[in-house]
């Protein structure tokens, strides 16, 4: 009967493996100059750009990441580890996740690491980055979008392609090793010198970078992919004049749900129908950054983070009205996380196990805990861990944080409401969660909640709920990752039987513990 069970699979694997493509990319991670809102510096860049090179792939498709590590320059992390952020990895090939001391050890300078990353069914906007230490905000970022030659959703737009992809990113012009010596000495995260949109900025002071353009074509609907790549800055996101209806969350297609401005939170990235129906001209994207207390760094102005839309006919110039925000007051029609519901329903099943958390930050910033734990990376993957038969959270030192979960359950994470709190976009690797309570509202929705993978742990209160049908080690924690550094992560480890089971790693995978263990610190 079983191999009966095992042919039949076989052979739909194969049937999948007929239609479906391997796409491979090779991307060098190097250190080199760049400049995106005049200011330069060298940075860590996947070929040499900041976004890095667009990936992309259809649905179904199994795409190959080939990154060679060229790294030399030792003023920051010159090994890394790269997170495919939201794309859901299945249990087959969860050593290629991406989370450094969670699924792999990072590797090093002069070294090449290939991630294979089976796409199944999932699709939308996500994106890759070191997940190291802080040294994506060293540039080491770029957008992963997977198509959908089949978009339930198509007929609402006309162009979605790589001329619609937009990023906002904050920028630092130091590097974020030494923005952690400074951290760590000030308790203060360093406010960053910019908000990128499209890699394109402008400082206080510094030289009129031209901003980016977006051509549009009067009458035409545009599905522009929304992806923010900060390490630290939420973005208040909207453009003057327009409205955008909002049709994907994190790779969960929508409802379409129309808004004039959201706040796009680290990690997370929205697709938003635009339709240009204003007289042709120049009309303001606002892409506004928050980051801490802007009197400890006069050289960041969020009003300069922007770019421009462009009707064709229009001048090419800037437009001519003031630098705004964005609509405010009555006139903001803004993005309500509790009001998306997922285009398909799918209704969150009862939870089986409930975690009650609190976020606190002790004394210092520097120290961020998940309840009463700061967490702190193991030297050994948990994944290696598990491996090797470990099977309860007895099993792992407390600063790792990990929780462990039987298959097929459903989890509950309830963040409690706590006045002093502020904003954590807490990340879940591998898997998509409902978002039962959002916390900027006191609704608790069981029947059609938002489905996705960032969501806001704010002062409100919010509550999560995910299935762990997928075995796996996942990486839970803060996306800015100042905090993450800091200690707010901890690991949701779903069936460590069916893990042990399912995984079977590459010999390149076993062969990366034992080279970063043996470089010297300064190439780790
Ligand atoms: C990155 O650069 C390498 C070397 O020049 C090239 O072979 C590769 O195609 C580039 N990758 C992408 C995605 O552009
Ligand atoms: C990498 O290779 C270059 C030249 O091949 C060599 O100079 C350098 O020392 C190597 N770096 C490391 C960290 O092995
Ligand atoms: C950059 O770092 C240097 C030395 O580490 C420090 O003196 C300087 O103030 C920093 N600049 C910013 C903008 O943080
Ligand atoms: C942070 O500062 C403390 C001393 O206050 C020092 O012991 C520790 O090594 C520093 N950590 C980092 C990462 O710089
Ligand atoms: C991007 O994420 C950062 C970090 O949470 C957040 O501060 C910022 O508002 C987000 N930007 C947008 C456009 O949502
Ligand atoms: C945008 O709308 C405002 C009023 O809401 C109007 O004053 C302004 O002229 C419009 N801008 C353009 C470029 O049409
Ligand atoms: C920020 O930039 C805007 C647009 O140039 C300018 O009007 C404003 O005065 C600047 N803010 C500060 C604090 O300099
Ligand atoms: C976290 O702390 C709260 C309050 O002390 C407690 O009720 C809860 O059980 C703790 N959560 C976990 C996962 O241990
Ligand atoms: C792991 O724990 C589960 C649940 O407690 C148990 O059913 C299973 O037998 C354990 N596996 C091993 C290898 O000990
Ligand atoms: C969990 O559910 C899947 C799919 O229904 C099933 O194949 C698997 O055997 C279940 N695992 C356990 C341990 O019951
Ligand atoms: C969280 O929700 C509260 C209201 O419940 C609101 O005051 C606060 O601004 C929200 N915080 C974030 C980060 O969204
Ligand atoms: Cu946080």
């Amino acid at each position: 009967m079983q191999l009966l069970a095992s042919l039949v699979l076989l052979a739909l694997l194969k049937a999948r493996s007929a239609t479906a493509a391997v796409k491979e990319y090779t991307l060098d991670i190097v250190n080199a100059p760049l400049a995106p809102d005049g200011f330069n510096r060298v940075g860590i860049l996947a070929n040499g750009t900041f976004p890095g090179p667009l990936l992309t792939a259809n649905k179904g498709d199994t795409v190959k990441v080939t990154f060679n590590n060229k790294l030399t320059d030792e003023s920051m992390r010159v090994s890394t580890s790269i997170d495919f952020d939201g794309v859901l990895s299945d249990t087959a090939s969860v050593y290629d996740e991406g989370s450094p001391f969670v699924t792999q050890c990072p590797f090093g300078p002069n070294t090449s690491y290939t991630y294979t990353l089976p796409l199944g069914d999932q699709t939308g906007s996500s994106w890759y980055h070191s997940q190291l230490s802080l040294q994506y905000a060293d540039g080491l970022r770029g957008v992963f979008i997977i198509y959908d030659p089949e978009d339930p959703l198509k007929h609402l737009y006309d162009v979605d392609d790589e001329s619609t992809i937009w990023t906002v990113a904050d920028w630092w012009h130091n590097t974020s090793v030494s923005g952690l010596i400074s951290y760590n000495l000030t308790q203060i995260i360093p406010v960053q010198d910019s908000g990128l949109f499209q890699g394109v900025g402008r400082y206080q002071g510094g030289p009129e970078v031209p901003y980016a353009v977006q051509n549009v074509q009067e009458g035409t609907r545009y599905r522009f992919r929304l992806i923010n790549i900060s390490a630290r800055s939420d973005f208040i996101f909207s453009i003057d004049n327009h409205t955008m209806t909002v049709i994907e969350v994190d790779g969960t297609a929508t409802q379409p749900l129309e808004v004039n401005i959201l706040d796009i939170m680290p990690g997370a990235r929205y697709s938003v129908v635009v339709t240009a129906n204003q007289p042709v001209g120049n009309y303001w994207i606002n892409a506004i950054s928050s980051g801490g207390n802007p009197a400890n760094n006069l050289l960041f102005n969020s009003t300069l983070g922007r770019g421009i839309l462009r009707y064709a006919g229009a001048p090419d110039a800037e437009p001519t009205t003031p630098m705004t925000k964005g609509p405010q007051g009555a006139a903001a029609n803004l993005l309500q996380e509790h009001e998306l519901t997922p285009l398909i329903p799918n209704p969150p099943p009862e939870p089986d196990f409930t975690l009650t958390f609190t976020t606190f930050m002790p004394d210092k910033e520097t120290v961020w805990l998940l309840n009463d734990t700061q967490y702190t990376p193991p030297k050994v993957p948990t994944l290696i861990k598990i491996l090797d038969g470990a099977n309860s959270s007895a099993d792992f030192a407390q600063s790792e944080n990990t929780f462990i979960f039987p298959a097929n359950k459903t989890v509950e994470i309830n963040f409690l409401p706590d006045p002093t709190d502020e904003l954590h976009p807490f990340h879940l690797h591998g898997n998509r969660f409902w978002v039962i309570k959002s916390n900027e509202s006191d609704i608790v929705n069981t029947i059609n909640p938002v489905i996705r993978d960032v969501a806001a742990k704010g002062n409100g209160g919010t509550i999560l709920r995910f299935t762990t049908d997928k075995p796996g080690p996942w990486f839970f924690h803060c996306h800015i990752f100042w905090h993450f550094w800091a200690g707010l992560g901890s690991v949701m480890v779903s069936d460590p039987d069916g893990i042990r089971q399912q995984v079977r790693p590459t010999e390149a995978w076993d062969e990366l513990c034992p080279a970063y263990n043996a470089l010297p610190p300064a190439e780790q």
